[in-house]
C-alpha cells in the first residue's frame, strides 16, 4: 500500500513538472487521428488514449475521417496540424502517401508518433530514408499476427485445402504485414493452396460478395483469412450467404463485440484481438514523456489475445473485445 501511495505521489510530481514546462495555465494538447472514426478498433484505441490523457492531465483531440483511405485522411490531418497540437498520434492509412503530409507536420514543429500503422519501412529514428522522423511506432506485431492466423486456419482445415486472404488494399502497413506473415507460414504447409488475395477497400459488403464469388469458383474452398475487422466480418457474412457456414473456416483479425455471435455459431473459428486500448494508452504516455523531456523507444509492440468459442465468455478474455 505504501508503494502505491509513493507511486501516486511521483505521478503527481511528474504532472506538476509537465505543466510547469508550458506557459502558465495551458495544458498540453495531443491529437489522435485514427484510420477512420467509425471502426470499433479505433474507438477502443481512443478509450485507452483518453484514460492516459486524464491520468496525465493533458488534453486529447480525436479527429478522423469516416473512411479508411489517404484521400479522406489527409485533409483531416492538415486541419488538425493547422491548430498545432503539442504532439500528433496518427494511424497513417498508406505507407507512402502519408509521408509528405506527415513530414509537413514534423517540419512545422509537431512531434509525430504513429499508432497501429507506419509510414515508409516502419523503422524510425534511424537517420536514414525520408520517413524515419516519427518518434515511435506503437502497434501490434502484424507479421506475427499473420503467422498466428495461418497456423490457426491450417489447424482448423486439417492442414489441407484452398484458402484465400481477404484484405483491404495494398499499401496499408498492417494488413500488408498480416498477409505476408500468413503466406510465409502457409509456405510451410505443403497441402494448403493460397488463392489470389481479394481486396475489399475496407468494405464488409464488398468482402462478403467476394467470398461468395470465390466460393462459386472454388466450391471446395476450405478457409478464409480476414485481415481486419471489415474483411473478416464480410468474409463470414459471405460464407453464411453461400450456405457454407461451418464448412468454410474463417479466421478473423480483430475482435469487435459483434464477432461473439459468429464465434459461438461456428461461422468464425478464431478472432485475433489486438489491444487497441493499450496502443492508445502507450501512445499518449509516450507523447507526454517526450514533451516533458524523457526519451522514448522508437517502437513499442503491444499484445494479442486469441479468442475462440471456448474462451469467449472468460472475463479475462472478453475484456479484449472491442467495445464500440
Ligand atoms: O485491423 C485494424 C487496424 O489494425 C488496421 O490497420 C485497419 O483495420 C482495423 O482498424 C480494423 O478495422
Amino acid at each position: 500500500r505504501n508503494l502505491l501511495a509513493g507511486l501516486g505521489g511521483s505521478a503527481a510530481a511528474i504532472l506538476a513538472t509537465g505543466s510547469r514546462t508550458k506557459a502558465a495555465g495551458k495544458r498540453y494538447s495531443i491529437a489522435l487521428v485514427p484510420g477512420l472514426t467509425t471502426d470499433a478498433f479505433y474507438i477502443t484505441m481512443h478509450r485507452g488514449a483518453a484514460a492516459a490523457a486524464s491520468a496525465l492531465g493533458v488534453g486529447l483531440v480525436f479527429q478522423g475521417a469516416p473512411t479508411f483511405n489517404p484521400v479522406s485522411q489527409v485533409p483531416v490531418l492538415e486541419a488538425v496540424v493547422a491548430r498545432h497540437p503539442d504532439a500528433l498520434l496518427i494511424a497513417p492509412t498508406d505507407k507512402t502517401q502519408l509521408i509528405r503530409p506527415l513530414r509537413a507536420a514534423f517540419d512545422a514543429g509537431v512531434p509525430v508518433i504513429t499508432v497501429d500503422t507506419f509510414i515508409g519501412g516502419g523503422q524510425y529514428q534511424t537517420g536514414s530514408g525520408d520517413a524515419d522522423f516519427p518518434l515511435s511506432y506503437i502497434a501490434s506485431n502484424n507479421t506475427t499476427g499473420g503467422e498466428i492466423a495461418a497456423r490457426a486456419l491450417a489447424h482448423s482445415i486439417g492442414d489441407k485445402g484452398k484458402v484465400y486472404v481477404s484484405n483491404i488494399e495494398a499499401g496499408v502497413s498492417t494488413t500488408d504485414q498480416r498477409e505476408a506473415g500468413f503466406k510465409a507460414e502457409m509456405a510451410r504447409h505443403p497441402n494448403i493452396t493460397v488463392l489470389p488475395t481479394e481486396f475489399n477497400d475496407d468494405d464488409a459488403n464488398k468482402a462478403a460478395s467476394q467470398a461468395q464469388s470465390v466460393l462459386s469458383r472454388h466450391t471446395d474452398l476450405a478457409g478464409i483469412f480476414g485481415t481486419n475487422l471489415f474483411s473478416a466480418i464480410g468474409a463470414g457474412n459471405g460464407v453464411q450467404q453461400s450456405g457454407a457456414a461451418g464448412k468454410v473456416k474463417v479466421v478473423a483479425f480483430d475482435a469487435p463485440l459483434s464477432i461473439v455471435g459468429n464465434l459461438k455459431s461456428g461461422l468464425v473459428d478464431i478472432a485475433i484481438a489486438q489491444h487497441p486500448a493499450e496502443i492508445g494508452w502507450f501512445a499518449v504516455a509516450s507523447a507526454y514523456a517526450h514533451l516533458t523531456g524523457q526519451s522514448i523507444p522508437p517502437a513499442i509492440a503491444t499484445g494479442f489475445t486469441i479468442i475462440d468459442k471456448k474462451n469467449v465468455d472468460d472475463p479475462a478474455i472478453k475484456r479484449f473485445l472491442y467495445a464500440a
